[in-house]
């Protein structure tokens, strides 16, 4: 049932457009046509006047809601977005706030060492802390202008460039502290625990890739 999603798509725009600007584009990787949408189930249809965020863990517990979001520095950012099925798209513009906008507010443990991002839906998926801090990884509300399509991960989307997209949790709803690594739902399957597009680290090695 999870095969579908470690095949290699064909190609939709050939090399030669991967190459006009093949120094942005990974390793195995290639241009898609349009925003194609990548999600594992439903796509959950949350309002911003129901949609609430929770941190647990290594920290101090607490809840926000859509107004104290927003209530934080918004941001444009563009950013190239690379899916491990070997699609990646340049220059998506997003609007959001700052993962260290945000973390400003939270009262971490010295132990936190790994976060898991949890979202509607279910769906989870694990990062190092180092890797989560970052200035360029935000909380995304907006692309192209617009507001973020459920399909997308609206209302809010977590985006993480630099890492495979399977990390830029969409619907997400909360941030767990931890000490020690947790793996995330594909993670679990198969997926490497990182996930760097321009080091290929697509699979983890226990999955016999
Ligand atoms: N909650 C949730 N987030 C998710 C996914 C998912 O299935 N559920 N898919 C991931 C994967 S594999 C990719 S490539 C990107 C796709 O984002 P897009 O559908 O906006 O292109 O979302 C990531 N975030
Ligand atoms: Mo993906």
């Amino acid at each position: 049932m999870l095969g579908k999603y470690f095949q290699k798509p064909g190609k939709e725009e050939g090399d030669g457009a991967a190459n006009a600007k093949g120094d942005r584009v990974p390793p195995g990787q290639h241009l898609a046509k349009g925003f194609p949408v990548l999600t594992y189930g439903e796509t959950p249809q949350v309002s911003t006047e129901e949609w609430e965020f929770r941190v647990w863990g290594l920290a101090k517990s607490a809840t926000f809601s859509w107004s104290d979001f927003m209530a934080l520095p918004q941001h444009e950012f563009t950013a190239d977005f690379h899916c491990v099925t070997r699609w990646s798209k340049l220059d998506v513009k997003w609007t959001g706030i700052k993962v260290t906008d945000f973390m400003s507010l939270i009262e971490l443990d010295p132990k936190v060492a790994h976060v898991m991002e949890h979202c509607y839906g279910g769906y989870t998926t694990n990062i190092s802390v180092e890797d989560f801090l970052r200035e360029e990884n935000f909380f995304a509300f907006k692309v192209f202008g617009e507001d973020l399509p459920s399909e997308h991960g609206g209302p809010m989307r977590l985006v993480v460039p630099h890492l495979y997209a399977w990390k830029s949790a969409k619907w997400i709803n909360g941030l767990e502290f931890l000490a020690a690594e947790e793996l995330g739902f594909w993670e679990r399957n198969g997926y490497h625990r990182r996930g760097e597009p321009w080091a290929e680290e697509r699979y983890s090695n226990a999955f016999g890739i």
